[in-house]
């Protein structure tokens, strides 16, 4: 057929180094820039030929997030906006690694599998792909890569440039939805997210301008651009401080979400007044974290688990005022705090399970609720609202026959639905959702930290010759492999008062990760001390 001919004459000029063999991990491929091109090449073929399987607009983002700015990587996006499903993933490491030779056998391999009709006259017009830039140097080339690859195979694509990966996610899914879910633009995306975010705010009637200040680290990625351009749109209903705009930091380097979180402080390059509300944004936009500094200069972070529970809160108060009967869970990892379980379980009274890491499988366990709230600890994460949940909410806000006070619960039910991007994590959307809320219920960030005290944690990271040595279950909070290695950490933790510690291979990197916690700080360090000790 004539397009094998273009892939094969293609890929000559998208060689793949003989030998490197890499895998779609957590979150698509990530490495090297310089190790991607065949990769990307390779996610355009299979890009277009998920297209044409599921016959909707497929997205392929370019992206390597938190990482340095000498990496990159790629995911693929599926038709509602969601992480590609996993068979393909392995497709999607067996056309990555398939030797130049063997590309071809490999092609037509997944397109036998999934039996593909790959005549163009039938299906040509639903091949779609978004082939979307981050803010790194390496991206244009690579994303060329990739719309070669979609060329190759005879699939159409649209280049939207820089963009957010949330904001990549929420075109594919209004594109395939027939703008259902909004208008396929990014200017239609901050249209959707800011009108809900002011009716959100009319609610917040005594708030005060100081009140509507935010301080925001845009961690030299493209979440600063964004948020710039989004500004004109929020009607001076939030004034926004933005430092790390990309104008002179590296992009990740000392600022963002990962470097908050991880290294507990506060990034470099921005101006914190004490008492007064941060956040910063990860590499790509698909985080957030909140953190502020007292009077005495020290330092409080509100990570994902903070932001679970004050939107889980104030979705459940807005439930019980609206008298609607939907249930609610809280999804979260290992890696959630365990005052912030013990807290949502005990006092709150939801359903809290607990999934492996990694945003696809949060995301598949809050589908099972009416109303689901999932995030990572990193501060990964967002709401997702079940059909009928939605329709329940709307039937109620546009009822004129409800009383006062259930329909104004309803209406903020609703705005609160449509200031979310319920296609994945997005720190923008997150972040007006959080200012709305604290608006709303008047309250400071030292209230919000007040709601529960997080148990003191240590993160580390180990190198070791074999990290897939380790393997894991019950959600990777505790090792099956290698023999002996969960005894050692049970009785490492018996040690220490409040304790809790697992570790588990990354999925990003070449390391395997530690996390311990405990009643002290530094009971939590030793802890996670010893811990990486009995990994090597
Ligand atoms: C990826 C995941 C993130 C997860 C992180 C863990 C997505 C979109 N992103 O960044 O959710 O927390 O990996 O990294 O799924 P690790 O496996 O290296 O600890
Ligand atoms: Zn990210």
């Amino acid at each position: 057929m004539a397009e094998f001919q273009e892939v094969s004459k293609q890929s000559g000029l998208h060689p793949k180094p003989a030998g490197l063999v890499l895998q779609y991990g957590t979150a698509g491929f990530r490495t090297n820039a310089k190790d991607l091109d065949h990769v990307m090449f390779r996610m355009g073929l299979l890009a277009t030929l998920r297209s044409k399987k599921t016959k909707a607009t497929i997205g392929v983002m370019v992206t390597a997030s938190h990482n340095p700015e000498e990496d990159n990587g790629v995911k693929l996006v599926d038709p509602m906006g969601e992480m590609v499903t996993p068979t393909w993933e392995g497709y999607a490491t067996q056309l990555a690694n398939a030797e130049q030779e063997d590309l071809l056998t490999a092609l037509k391999d997944v397109i036998e599998k999934e039996d593909i009709n790959m005549n163009k006259q039938t299906d040509s017009h639903f091949y779609q792909t978004f082939s979307i830039i981050n803010s790194r140097h390496s991206s244009a080339s690579l994303s060329q890569a990739v719309l070669d690859g979609v060329s190759a195979l005879g699939g159409k694509s649209k280049d939207y440039g820089l963009v957010t990966t949330p904001q990549l996610h929420y075109m594919v899914c209004c594109q395939n939805t027939q703008g259902k879910y909004g208008e396929a633009t990014v200017e239609g995306y901050y249209k959707k997210l800011c009108q809900a975010f002011i009716q959100l705010t009319k609610n917040a009637s005594n708030c005060t301008d100081d009140q509507k200040h935010l301080t925001v680290d845009g961690a030299n990625g493209i979440g600063a651009l964004k948020v710039r351009e989004m500004e004109s749109h929020l009607k001076k209903e939030l004034h926004i401080s933005l430092f790390n705009d990309g104008s002179k930091g590296k992009l990740n380097h000392q600022c963002g979400a990962d470097f908050v979180k991880v290294q507990q402080k506060a990034p470099t390059g921005i101006e914190m007044n004490p008492g007064e509300r941060c956040c910063s944004y990860d590499g790509d936009a698909d985080r957030i974290i909140y953190y502020y500094s007292d009077s005495k200069g020290q330092f409080h972070l509100l990570d994902g688990d903070k932001i679970a529970t004050l939107i889980s809160t104030f979705l459940k108060e807005l439930l019980t005022q609206a008298g609607l009967d939907l249930q609610i869970a809280v999804v979260q990892t290992a890696y959630a705090n365990g005052s912030s379980t013990r807290y949502l379980e005990d006092t709150m009274k939801v359903i809290v399970r607990c999934t492996k890491t990694g945003v696809k499988h949060l995301h598949h366990a809050a589908q099972e609720f009416d109303i689901g709230v999932y995030f990572e600890a990193n501060g990964h994460g967002t709401v997702l609202f079940s059909k009928a949940a939605q329709e329940k909410i709307q039937q109620l806000a546009e009822n004129t026959g409800t009383d006062d006070e259930r329909k104004r619960a309803a209406l903020l039910l609703q705005n609160t639905v449509n200031v979310i991007n319920q296609t994945v994590g997005d720190a923008i959307s997150d972040m007006l959702l959080i200012e709305a809320i604290l608006a709303i219920k008047s309250m400071t960030v030292q209230q919000w930290d007040a709601i529960y005290s997080d148990l003191p944690n240590r993160q580390l990271k180990v190198k070791v010759s074999d990290r897939r040595v380790i393997d894991t279950t019950d959600a990777e909070r505790r090792a099956v492999s290698p023999d002996g290695l969960q005894e050692a950490i049970d009785g490492l933790v018996k040690k220490y008062r409040q304790a809790r510690s697992f570790v588990r291979p990354s999925g990003t990197e070449d390391v395997v990760r530690v996390y311990a916690e405990a009643e002290t700080q530094e009971s939590a360090d030793d802890l996670a001390h010893e811990v990486s000790l009995a990994v090597y």
